[in-house]
């Protein structure tokens, strides 16, 4: 039996240098586990929010001293001497604690980092690889059979645009998507090799190669267009089957160029209404053999969702990230209006990880494709790489083969991946 010794949060920094939290929890057998939480950018209208301290004086009023105030004087002294054994009923007692809708009162971060904490106690307790448990957790709480076959498919990306970008390009990420019967380690292989690629091809050109903060190149010459082009001159470059190896995927985060129901991107001269849009992004996805289409339109516009399934859901995932914004109600009614057929999970989102898992089973029992995804601003923690091994999601998205906290996860889907051979 392992009782909660203690829980003590600390304000630490993420990779773009903005305050975070990090956890640690004791139990009273001696072990010891810690967490990080990451932070998005671009944030949707419907997800959690973060508890920030808004004072000007730190950190631009991103400080989390208030989370880590919460979490070390409120909760951890209410869970002293509580078995981590009660993690779902600690989840319960914590949503029940905030109890708004967007966890605005005691913040998703402190949520999140208590909810992993003990989580990965009972994992550690029982000595298990934190996939394993979480495979073996998933399994029991929905009665289900799901096994430990495959590393998700990677989505690597390559370019930035948007909130992401250096304000050229309108979508956010531009990426390459393997094929699901690559093995992992060859995919990664593969992702640095095109990226390096690309960084060749911009030095060639004397273009910008800078990067964004989740690793992609920024340049400052393309439109969208012109960003998908160079990447396929990379994939021809290498001499691999564009629509059978290799796919596109595009996050467009349509936030930023969306206004009064206009579309205003940078290769079309003037804004476009939501059909002329989807006439626009229906073309991109057959030239470029796209098959992943996150977040094609803006969150609200639930006729231009379902009009863009319908007609190339059955080429592309059709991917709701702030669409659904890791809410289960605005998940159901997506699955109601049939808006989608894939859907991001963030650990930041959703609340707790009893939460998330419930998430990702509604996902799995409505056929929907499931995308574990980090955010913008990262720690090295690796947490999600087993989260989404051991949830078996069919795709995981942790940015670029480059730069410390994405290739932190990489390099432990490395580790499992050699794990499962021998299992
Ligand atoms: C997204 C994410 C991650 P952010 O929109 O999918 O790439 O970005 O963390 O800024 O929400
Ligand atoms: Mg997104």
């Amino acid at each position: 039996m392992a009782l909660i010794a203690s829980i003590k949060a600390r304000e630490i920094l993420d990779s773009r240098g903005i305050p975070t939290l990090e956890g640690k929890l004791t139990t009273s057998d001696g072990i010891e586990v810690y967490a990080q939480i990451p932070s998005g950018e671009s944030l949707g209208k419907h997800e959690g929010v973060e508890l920030r301290d808004k004072d000007p004086k730190r950190y631009v009023g991103m400080g989390v001293l208030q989370a880590k105030g919460i979490i070390n004087e409120a909760i951890a002294p209410k869970l002293l001497g509580v078995d981590t054994k009660s993690f779902a009923e600690i989840d319960q007692w914590l949503v029940k604690a905030d109890g708004t809708k967007y966890y605005s009162k005691l913040g998703v971060n402190s949520l999140m980092l208590v909810s992993q904490l003990v989580f990965k106690a009972n994992a550690a307790e029982r000595k298990l690889p934190l996939y394993e448990y979480v495979n073996e957790y998933y399994n029991a709480t929905f009665n289900q059979k799901v096994s430990l076959s495959h590393i998700p498919t990677p989505i690597y990306n390559m370019i930035n645009g948007g909130k992401h970008g250096t304000k050229n390009l309108d979508f956010q990420e531009f990426h390459i998507v393997p094929s699901s019967s690559t093995p992992f380690a060859q995919t990664l292989e593969f992702a640095v090799s095109c990226y390096t690629g690309l960084k060749d091809l911009f030095q060639n050109r004397n273009a910008d190669v800078s990067v964004s903060e989740e690793g992609g190149f920024t340049p400052s010459l393309f439109t969208n267009t012109e960003a998908f082009e160079i990447i396929k001159e990379v994939l021809v470059s290498k001499k691999i089957k564009i629509g059978v190896d290799i796919f596109a995927g595009v996050d467009c985060a349509p936030a930023y160029y969306y206004n009064n129901k206009q579309y205003a991107i940078k290769d079309q001269g003037a804004s476009l209404n939501s059909k002329e849009y989807i006439d626009f992004i229906v073309n991109l996805v057959g030239k470029y053999n796209m098959i992943i289409l996150e977040d094609p339109l803006q969150e609200d516009d639930m006729k231009g969702w379902k009009e863009i399934t319908q007609q190339v859901g059955k080429q592309a995932y059709i991917v709701a990230d702030d669409f659904v914004a890791g809410n289960m109600e605005r998940l159901n009614v997506a699955i109601e209006e049939q808006a989608c057929n894939a859907v991001l999970v963030k650990f930041n989102q959703v609340g707790t990880l009893s939460e998330m898992f419930a998430f990702v089973h509604q996902l799995r029992v409505n056929n929907m494709k499931i995308l574990v995804s980090h955010r913008l601003g990262e720690t090295t923690d690796a947490t999600i790489a087993d989260i989404a091994v051991g949830l078996q999601a069919d795709f995981i998205k942790f940015g670029s083969p480059a730069r410390g906290e994405r290739i932190a996860k990489y390099n432990r889907l490395l580790e499992i991946e050699t794990q499962l051979a021998t299992i």
